[in-house]
């Protein structure tokens, strides 16, 4: 079965977390992706974060499935030679360098352009064009300078960064979007262009409801879905809302059975307004159905503590998962908090594709996360990452080099 981006070939310029999962996507979507890293060392991830001596780390190998590795010494005239010549028959190039790198290795966007007009140049960078587009940036960073810490957390501790990695996926997410979009405009226009996806930016787009806040508190001077109302002081700026719904409908994590000695023994109890009799039925409460104190939503904006402090009182009755099972039947929107062990062992995610079991030759079976977009005609396979340079020959014989060809290039350290 074709795939949704057959055809579609990515030169893979990309390291580190933000520009892999971006690559990672397009291949999944059916992309021919050919990683070009450097001879020797490869991918810094290759090396980082390892739990078996001298095997690819699951850092690298979780974010470079379905790829193909190339090694190439871009900074060695042969090696930039077949890069170029890699730029003439790809449709996509896809870079995360720091702010300059391309340009020192005198791959500018307009020599590119003159290269291959069609090509699509697609970078992630940690900041857009102003005071700190030349400062190298790593996800944390990126969660602070979009917004992300200083909304995250408690009111009465540090601002706090989520385990999420919405700076490096996140942004990954957002550049394959533009990507998608620029070939598509290229299926028009003829031409390739710019996709550009800084960091901070991606991660202010996660995080617009907090600057939805900030105006709604410039005008108002409070939030009252926030724990700090109706106590306490609101400040100039959005404050950390702890647990707090991002949304209009409140809601808190709460304490399940079991929460003295298991971490995650904890459930998100969302009170929405139109389950609100259903909620107060099965905690008890059903004179708070009519009571003017609870009765409406503008009215329990007043009392949100005291209420989860009452709701919890139910669900510390439950496990999370008893929880889960009688909310739902009245339509309760709520969630369990699921540790990492738990996701690794669930049957459904497993049989969704969503966690999958990957063999590989130097590490044997590890798990992953796989492709969480599903195509109903481009279904994914999920294939391990590649070695560093498994593919050097392959590729370049697919460019023309012969044998000779290859034997020179390696003897110059070029590949
Ligand atoms: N052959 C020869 N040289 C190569 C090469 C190859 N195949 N691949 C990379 N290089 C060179 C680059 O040309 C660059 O050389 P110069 O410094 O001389 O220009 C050098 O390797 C290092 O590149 P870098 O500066 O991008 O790498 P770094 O480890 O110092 O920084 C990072 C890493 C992530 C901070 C930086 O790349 C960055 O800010 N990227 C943009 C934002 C981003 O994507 N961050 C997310 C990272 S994940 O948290």
């Amino acid at each position: 079965m074709s795939k949704a981006l057959s055809g579609v070939r990515i030169l893979d310029f990309t390291h580190v977390q933000s520009g892999p999962t971006c690559t990672q996507l397009l291949a999944w979507l059916g992309a021919d992706v050919i990683k070009v890293e450097r001879p020797g060392e490869g991918d810094a991830t290759r090396g980082q974060l390892r739990d078996i001596p001298g095997v690819d780390s699951l850092y690298f190998t979780m974010l470079n499935h379905n790829k193909r590795s190339v090694t190439l010494n871009t900074k060695k005239p042969k090696g930039k030679q077949v890069l170029e010549s890699l730029i003439k028959q790809c449709d996509v190039l896809v870079e995360n360098f720091a702010p300059g790198a391309m340009e020192r290795m005198g791959l500018s966007w307009e020599h590119i352009h003159k290269l291959n007009p069609k090509m699509i140049v697609a970078s992630v960078k940690g900041f857009g064009p102003g005071r700190y587009e030349d400062c190298k940036v790593y996800e944390n960073v990126a969660q602070c300078a979009g917004g992300a810490a200083s909304t995250t957390g408690f009111e009465d501790g540090p601002p706090v960064v989520s385990g999420a990695q919405i700076g490096d996926s996140g942004t990954g997410l957002h550049l394959a979007l533009g990507i998608l979009a620029a070939l598509y405009q290229r299926t028009h226009s003829g031409r390739g262009q710019k996709v550009l996806a800084p960091m901070q930016d991606a991660v202010l787009n996660l995080c617009r409801v907090k600057l939805r806040d900030q105006q709604r508190l410039e005008r108002t001077g409070s939030l009252h879905e926030y724990p700090q109302y109706p106590d306490g002081k609101f400040g100039e700026a959005v404050p950390r809302a702890g647990n707090a719904s991002g949304g209009g409908q409140p809601g808190w994590i709460l304490r399940c059975k079991g929460w003295e000695t298991d971490p995650n023994a904890y459930i998100y109890f969302i009170t929405q307004a139109a389950v609100w009799p259903a909620v107060c039925k099965v905690i008890g409460e059903e004179g708070w159905i009519t009571d003017e104190a609870y009765a409406t939503p503008q009215a329990r904006l007043l009392h949100l503590k005291p209420i989860f402090a009452r709701i919890e009182q139910w669900t510390m009755t439950k496990t999370k998962f008893e929880a889960m099972e009688i909310l739902n039947e009245f339509d309760i929107p709520c969630g369990p908090i699921l540790s990492m062990k738990e996701i690794a062992e669930d049957p459904w995610l497993r049989k969704s594709g969503t966690v999958v079991e990957v063999e590989h030759p130097t590490r044997g079976k590890h798990l992953t996360v796989g492709n969480p977009i599903k195509l109903s005609d481009s279904p994914t396979e999920v294939l391990r990452a590649p070695l560093l340079g498994e593919h050097t020959d392959e590729v370049l014989r697919e460019l023309g080099y012969s044998a000779e060809d290859l034997e020179l290039l390696r003897a110059e350290g070029a590949i």
